[in-house]
């Protein structure tokens, strides 16, 4: 059985991997949202730095990213008096219900994930890693250890949300009722920011080829200027919503105009219905964008002044998400037939 039925609320698990500047596709398709929903739900957000392992990383950044990725979860408003904000390394249940998982989780499976093949093909195809392709496994661990209602994500984490779901009710099948079954919550817009250069492509913080690829939360004004008054666009002048891949960047920037002005794609139409062409969208969309990340970086500064803030929250808050942990785990280790240490 799960424990669902001693929960006082429903919960949120999300993380984001400290991988990179986090940039405002991250903000948008997550944590925006956990904001917003922290007070609705327990929430547990966790900064994935054993999913940063996948792909070719820096030890040093990978450290100073970690920290930095805290803040800025404190920054975009999580608020730590009601969510638990912590480092998925600092929990241990994490790895170890991976394992578990990976037991009774069909290869083939992995085999077909999207976001495994990408990022595979831009490696030397003998250098990619296993946890590479196991790296949907962590994630199904990290969810299901604390018995999680919703995950907050962006679009492009669906198919392997969908896999969590799988693999937790495959496992509720051969073992008993275990795991809550999560569902995917995707924002109504914001939820697949496209690169600035490249507005067929998914704007993500680890491609860093670029220096017009992406906003990132940190930018100042005059780089946020910058990346937008030169994203991609077409030869037109209609600035309307639009699934014709031709008109993309138009519609990307209109996507996120609406995800940070809020309104109705209508209503956003309306408002550059005397727009003089793409020169006028893209000055409004810089406006929205620098006006919507100041108060997250005001508060990043003030958050940071104090080097030992962030690591005692993250060692409190550890503790805190451990003790939700840690009895799921036993409770698999129970119900799969392993011999329970004696202490
Ligand atoms: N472009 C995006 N639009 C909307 N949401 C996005 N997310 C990522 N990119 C966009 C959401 O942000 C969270 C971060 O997920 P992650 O760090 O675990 O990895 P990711 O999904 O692979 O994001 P990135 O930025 O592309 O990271 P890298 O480049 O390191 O792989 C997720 O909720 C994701 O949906």
């Amino acid at each position: 059985m799960s424990d669902n039925g001693s929960k006082q609320h429903k919960r949120v698990f999300s993380g984001v991997q400290p991988s990179g500047n986090l940039t405002i596709g991250n903000y948008l398709g997550a944590l925006k949202q956990w904001a917003r929903e922290q007070h609705n739900f327990e929430s547990f957000f966790c900064v994935v730095d054993l999913h940063a392992i996948t792909v070719p990383y820096d030890p040093a950044d990978l450290r100073a990213k970690t920290r930095e990725v805290a803040a800025l979860y404190l920054a975009c408003g999580i608020d730590p008096d009601i969510s638990t904000v912590f480092v998925q390394s600092h929990v241990r249940a994490h790895s170890e219900l991976t394992w578990l998982l990976n037991g009774i989780t069909p290869l083939g499976w992995l085999n077909r994930m999207t976001q495994f093949k990408d990022k595979a093909a831009k490696q030397q195809a003998d250098s990619v890693s296993t946890g590479l392709l196991d790296y949907p496994v962590l994630m199904a661990a990290d969810i299901l250890l604390y018995q999680t209602d919703a995950v907050p994500v962006g679009d492009d984490q669906r198919q392997h949300l969908e896999l969590t779901r799988d693999v937790a009710q495959r496992f509720n099948h051969m073992f008993g009722e275990t795991f809550t079954i999560p569902a995917a919550m995707i924002p109504p817009s914001g939820a697949r920011i496209k690169g600035l250069d490249d507005p067929t492509a998914k704007m993500s913080k680890s491609i860093t080829d670029s220096e017009y690829h992406a906003v990132y939360l940190l930018d100042p004004p005059n780089r946020i200027k910058k990346k937008i008054m030169r994203a991609v666009t077409d030869s037109g002048r209609e600035i309307a919503f639009s699934d014709d891949p031709e008109r993309a960047g138009v519609n990307n920037l209109l996507e996120i105009f609406q995800a940070f002005q809020g309104g109705t794609k209508e209503e956003v139409e309306a408002h550059f219905a005397n727009a003089r062409g793409y020169g006028d969208l893209k000055k409004e969309v810089v406006e929205v964008v620098t006006e919507g990340l100041k108060p997250i970086q005001q508060k990043y500064a003030e958050l940071t002044t104090d080097a030992g803030y962030i690591d005692n929250l993250l060692a409190d808050h550890a503790a805190r998400a451990a003790e939700v942990a840690n009895p799921t785990l036993e409770l698999v280790q129970e119900r799969m037939g392993f011999l329970k240490a004696r202490r």
